[in-house]
């Protein structure tokens, strides 16, 4: 039975990659960091067949003791402060979890077990202010914020270990990729939820920032399945994951509110308060080396999964509702 060790498990990715390690028949680990209030929602259905391990990113002494107790023969490492808009405010934060526990993770692999495969969770908001379009592997980085500043320390000491130690570590630039259990400040999740709220008469408008801002934007779901893949090829390297098209945040809101019978020009409020110091204009990855090399696929289609995600939040916000009246 192979064996992985998931960073960043609680969050989205990590949800669905576990439950796909889970489905091929993996023994899977899971790192968790010590909250106030526990937080298993993303993981509810295999809470209980996930080994858990007790450790936070910048702690290396728990990561070498992590790596020690799952004996993996896969890393993936997803933890992440990911959310680009808190890195302005906290930068310095962003640096140590974005950027500075990429080495951490990597030093405990390298120590404990060097041959475990390790991928890590590179991000197209590392191409930012972008130089060419549509952006590939060769497109040089560019970023735009703390965050993306930080991806591209953490995507570049992992190609730098593969070189220096020759480990097995790969690199997926992932585009933005979302689904019913995105972090609610997200884009997309803030308007699915927000449609949800407002067709049920519990909202009255949706406070937006920049409309223009183009996003190349795939179903999570798919895109656990390449981070898989990459790990099991014959060499280690580095991939772009997209779906080759780009869409608005204006249309975005589009699809959302017609979706349930709404104009989103009737709700919809610009606040400079959701507007960033500087912006990622335009993202459009071009995925041909990954469909070519790793023959992967996606599934799912931007309006397919934004309906996804308007459905599933409506059914929660009912649900939410239903329990509250009834409580009081
Ligand atoms: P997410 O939902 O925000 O999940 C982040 C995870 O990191 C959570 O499990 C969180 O734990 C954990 N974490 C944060 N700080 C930690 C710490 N100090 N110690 C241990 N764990 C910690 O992010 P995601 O969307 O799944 O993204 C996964 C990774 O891919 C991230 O590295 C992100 O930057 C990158 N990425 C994401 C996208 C995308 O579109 N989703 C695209 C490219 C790259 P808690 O539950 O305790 O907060
Ligand atoms: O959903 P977002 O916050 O995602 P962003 O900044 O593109 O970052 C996500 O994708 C990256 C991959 O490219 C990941 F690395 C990262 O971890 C994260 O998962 O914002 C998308 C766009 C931005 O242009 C933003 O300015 O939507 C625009 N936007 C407009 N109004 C808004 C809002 N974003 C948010 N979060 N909230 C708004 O009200």
């Amino acid at each position: 039975m192979k064996r992985a060790l998931i960073t960043g498990i609680t969050g989205q990715d990590g949800s669905y990659l576990a439950e796909f390690l889970l489905s091929k028949g993996y023994k899977v680990f899971g790192l968790r960091r010590r909250t106030s209030t526990p937080n298993y929602e993303n993981v509810q259905q295999v809470k209980d067949k996930i080994t858990w391990i007790s450790g936070d990113l910048t702690d290396l002494a728990s990561l070498i003791e992590a790596v020690r107790i799952s004996d993996p023969d896969e890393v993936y490492n997803l933890a992440a402060q990911s959310f680009v808009a808190a890195s302005w405010p906290q930068p310095l934060a962003t640096g140590h979890l974005t950027a500075i526990s990429v080495t951490n993770m990597l030093e405990a692999v390298r120590i404990v077990k060097p041959s475990a495969r390790f991928y890590q969770a590179s991000s197209s908001e590392m191409f930012g202010k972008v130089v060419e379009t549509p952006q590939r592997e060769t497109t040089p980085f560019y970023p735009r914020s703390p965050y993306g500043v930080a991806k591209v320390y953490g995507h570049w000491i992992t190609v730098n270990y593969r070189e220096s130690f020759n480990m097995f570590a790969c690199s997926g630039i992932l585009f933005n990729h979302e689904s019913p259990r995105r972090g609610l400040e997200f884009v997309t999740r803030k308007v699915s939820d927000g449609v949800a709220r407002i067709k049920l008469g519990l909202k009255h408008e949706l406070r937006m920032g920049n409309l223009e801002a183009l996003r190349d934007w795939g179903f999570a779901g798919d895109y656990v399945k390449a981070m898989w893949l990459m790990l099991q090829q014959e060499e280690p390297d580095d991939y772009v994951i997209s779906t080759g098209e780009t869409h608005s945040v204006r249309e975005l809101l589009e699809v959302a509110f017609s979706y349930v019978g709404l104009d989103y020009q009737q709700y919809v409020v610009i606040d400079p308060e959701f507007v960033r110091p500087a912006e990622v204009d335009l993202l459009l990855g071009d995925c041909s080396k990954a469909k070519e090399k790793l023959g992967w696929k996606l599934d799912v289609g931007f309006k397919q999964l934004i309906e996804m995600m308007v459905d599933e939040d409506l059914k929660r916000v009912r649900a939410e509702n239903n329990a509250f009246l009834l409580v009081n």
